[in-house]
């Protein structure tokens, strides 16, 4: 019964509310964010259980896989010892055990038989053969053209392994999309000002909080669990949500205020916030007077960025951008301006997240309860290995000058160094792809297929058919999370955790798991830094007792909160050491200042779409994560394709009615290769159209997904660069309708 209760609020939040007005009627539609997460008893019959942590998105909820008497894989539960999941799993990680069961999934390691990339033509080999090729194939490609052409994408746990063994190889290009498309410009603001990145789980003290500003986080719909706990919490508390969005989000719906602001311009409302809170000295004089530098600059220097100015910039109403300022002031410093996550947007977003950073200080936010905590985190030790070769060459070297504060290697900027250069030069040769299907994933497709195209070597490693693998040279059957070993989970949070997972049956088909796979291609490049242990067991229980607990204990326990030695929040007159130039938050970076960069934010102004044109905007759905969940059955069931919202106005305009299927084009040509129906709501504002992210697989395979609805990776051909990290902006790409079927050459266009 529950269960049939929690999928028809997921329903209502994804698909209705069609045609509304901006009402009562439809706040109530929103579901309770507590609603959405699951916490589902075990019944007597299930009788084992196993302890995990979920794979389905990089939240990495520590939870128990249940077992039957036949030893069959019935449900995943939270664990309660976890303070990343609190007992509770979202529904995606309830549905994970589909990824157990899809017959879809990847079942033999597969050799393309013919010269064209893409041309899906396979067949089935051995283990043997497969890893015999690939170790072939890699050392010609080391002692021919040098360790460093190879590269590694990967995002997800098997990468630990891969990683260890490029390195081994002597290369160090192992680039991951969830930095140079998702947080890596916040991680280098944060790093500018104050010393420390955000990292994951992200240090929001969110439960503690008065006032939370979402600017484009949409939580509820983006399902980091412990997140949307504690938003939960926070609003049970009486708290402010603050929402900042273009479109009426889940998070909005549960808002004091929500402001629709003109999409890509941001940093102007943030300028004008951070003039407000100075000018009418409702800052923390105490914190800005002992801990920030650059105060009297960063005055004189939004002394422009008046509200008024920026009520025009942003299309919001002047009184709410006040009184919004006023909510923030009221509640510092148990205030966050958060973060954000996936913030590569317009290109200057290391500079926008820097104006977050900057309002945080200024509300004495940082180390500070109900703002961010001091995160800790246990010390691993690294199971004792022959040094790795010193590599001549970094991606650092390969990518040139270009993005100087780029603190992991950018995986678009890897497939730009792929594409040969006029002299035929090409940085990379070869790439292994792990758990990223880059197709959908990194911005302008016709850019990552011109450079698979002049690769020697793709070995894709995946648990399904994606659309990466059908570029492959070699594809890498991996078995699902529920069915293998990983190292153990080290994250950050309030206390340091570690947490175990173990496969919970045996893999089905001819899968492995990545650390067999990735040790089994170091033995046969005779690397003798990859690996010097038989079963992966006896590195997890090695890691474990140097952590003071052991295989045997958290086989039991699945989680072990640890003990930590320093303070959660700053405290009172703490002398604290902020890790920059200056030793304090620089509200004037001095690094950036040293690199040729503003050391304050400067407002620019973005393109806006010409006229019968929409901005593309793009997001999350509770029970999906990017491109990875659409063919899993139980999450198929709840959501099998995705909607273009689009508003009433633009509908009329148009011509368009609700549930009618149309395409999208962009500026560029580019049409998606699916229709996509119509979901005509007040919810988007009049300027952008949304979409939620993974749908639109072209991969015949996936059976469940295949052709439907759009996918926003067609429509991001634009892309901005960001100057300071290679961040990839993504949300400078506009489409139009097309009521009627393209014709095929134009859609390939
Ligand atoms: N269910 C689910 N949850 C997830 C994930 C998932 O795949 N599925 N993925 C996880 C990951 S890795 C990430 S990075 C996060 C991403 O989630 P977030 O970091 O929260 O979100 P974004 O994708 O940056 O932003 C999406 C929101 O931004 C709004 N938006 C668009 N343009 C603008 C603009 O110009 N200004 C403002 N203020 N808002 C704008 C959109 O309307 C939408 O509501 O989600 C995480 N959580
Ligand atoms: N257009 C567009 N692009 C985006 C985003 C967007 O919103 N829109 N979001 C960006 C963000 S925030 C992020 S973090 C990235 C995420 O980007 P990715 O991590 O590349 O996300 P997915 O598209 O889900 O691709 C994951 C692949 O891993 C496979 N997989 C799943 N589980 C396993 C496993 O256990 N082992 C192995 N070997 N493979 C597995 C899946 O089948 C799938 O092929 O995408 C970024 N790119
Ligand atoms: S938030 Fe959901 S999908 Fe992500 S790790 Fe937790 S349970 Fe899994
Ligand atoms: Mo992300």
């Amino acid at each position: 019964m529950k269960k049939i209760t929690r999928r028809k609020f997921i329903k209502i939040s994804a698909a209705g509310t069609a045609g509304l007005a901006m009402s009562s009627v439809l706040l109530d539609v929103t579901p309770k964010l507590s609603d959405l997460l699951d916490k589902t008893p075990a019944k007597e019959s299930e009788v084992e259980r196993t302890p995990t942590y979920c794979e389905v998105c990089f939240w990495k909820c520590a939870g128990w896989v249940y077992k039957n008497k036949k030893g069959q894989i019935q449900k995943i539960v939270g664990n309660d010892l976890d303070p990343n999941s609190n007992g509770r799993l979202c529904p995606r990680g309830t549905g994970g055990v589909g990824f157990y069961y899809d017959n879809d999934r990847l079942k033999k390691p597969l050799l393309r038989v013919t010269d064209k990339k893409g041309e899906q033509k396979f067949k089935e080999v051995t283990w043997d053969e497969a890893l015999d090729y690939v170790a072939e194939k890699l050392t010609y490609i080391k002692d021919n053209y040098g360790p460093e052409k190879i590269a590694l994408f990967t995002h997800g746990s098997s990468g630990k392994f891969w990683s260890h063994m490029l390195k081994s190889i002597g290369s160090v290009s192992v680039a991951a999309p969830s930095y140079a498309q998702c947080r890596g410009p916040r991680e280098v603001a944060f790093i500018a000002t104050f010393g420390s990145g955000v990292s994951s789980p992200e240090p929001t003290d969110i439960e503690n909080s008065k006032c939370l500003v979402l600017i484009g986080s949409h939580i509820g719909e983006n399902m980091h669990n412990g997140q949307v706990q504690e938003m939960s919490k926070m609003i049970e508390n009486g708290g402010t949500i603050i929402t900042v969005d273009p479109r009426f989000s889940t998070a909005a719906s549960k808002s004091k205020y929500w402001l629709p602001i003109k999409p890509a311009t941001d940093m102007a409302l943030l300028l004008a916030w951070i003039h407000i809170i100075i000018n009418e000295e409702l800052y923390d004089k105490d914190y800005i007077e002992r801990y920030a530098y650059g105060f009297e600059q960063l005055k004189a220097h939004v002394q422009k960025y008046t509200p008024e100015w920026a009520a025009k910039e942003t299309e919001l109403d002047i009184n709410l951008i006040k009184k919004a300022a006023y909510e923030m002031a009221k509640a510092s410093p148990a205030v966050i301006i958060h973060p954000g996550r996936h913030v590569t947007w317009y290109g200057d977003d290391t500079q926008r997240l820097r104006s977050v950073a900057i309002l945080n200080a200024l509300l004495g936010s940082w180390g500070r309860r109900g703002g961010f905590y001091i995160p800790a985190k246990a010390k691993v030790a690294q199971f004792p290995h022959k040094e790795f070769p010193q590599p001549k060459k970094t991606w650092k070297d390969i990518l040139g000058q270009k993005y100087k504060l780029a603190g992991l290697a950018l995986s678009s900027g890897i497939c730009d160094a792929t594409i040969p250069d006029d002299t035929g030069q090409m940085g990379y040769r070869a790439w292994i792809v792990n758990g990223t299907n880059l197709i959908q994933t990194l911005p302008n497709m016709d850019n990552t297929l011109k450079a698979i195209e002049a690769l020697d070597l793709l070995v894709v490693s995946d648990i399904y058919p994606s659309e990466i693998t059908g570029y492959a040279d070699v594809i890498l059957p991996e078995c699902s999370y529920l069915e293998r070993w990983d190292m153990p989970r080290i994250t950050q949070h309030r206390y340091p955790t570690v947490a175990l997972r173990m496969p919970a049956a045996e893999p089905r088909f001819d899968s492995k798991p990545g650390w067999w796979i990735a040790k089994e291609i170091g033995r046969r490049m005779n690397l003798e830094s990859c690996y010097n242990f038989d079963d992966i067991t006896e590195l997890i229980d090695w890691q474990l007792k140097k952590l003071g607990t052991s295989l045997e204990e958290m086989k039991k326990i699945g989680v072990k909160v640890l003990e930590r030695q320093d303070s959660l929040y700053i405290q009172p007159g703490e002398d604290f050491f902020f890790n920059t130039n200056t030793g304090k938050i620089e509200l004037y970076s001095t690094e950036l200042a040293a690199e040729g960069f503003d050391p304050m934010p400067v407002y620019t102004k973005h393109k806006q779409p010409d006229s019968g044109f929409y901005r593309l905007i793009y997001g999350r759905a509770p029970m999906h994560t990017f491109s990875r969940t659409q063919n899993n059955p139980n999450l198929n069931d709840l959501m099998d394709e995705n909607n273009v919202w689009i508003n009433p106005k633009v509908a009329k305009i148009h011509g368009l009615k609700n549930g009618q299927e149309i395409w999208l084009k962009n500026q560029d040509g580019k049409i998606t290769d699916f229709p996509v129906k119509v979901r005509i709501t007040e919810r988007i504002r009049h300027d952008s159209v949304y979409i939620v992210h993974g749908f639109g697989h072209t991969s015949k395979k996936l059976t469940r997904a295949y052709a439907k609805g759009a996918s926003d990776s067609v429509l991001i051909s634009n892309v901005k660069y960001d100057p300071i990290m290679g961040g990839t902006g993504m949300r400078e790409n506009f489409v139009t309708f097309l009521t009627e079927k393209p014709q095929k050459e134009e859609a390939k266009s």
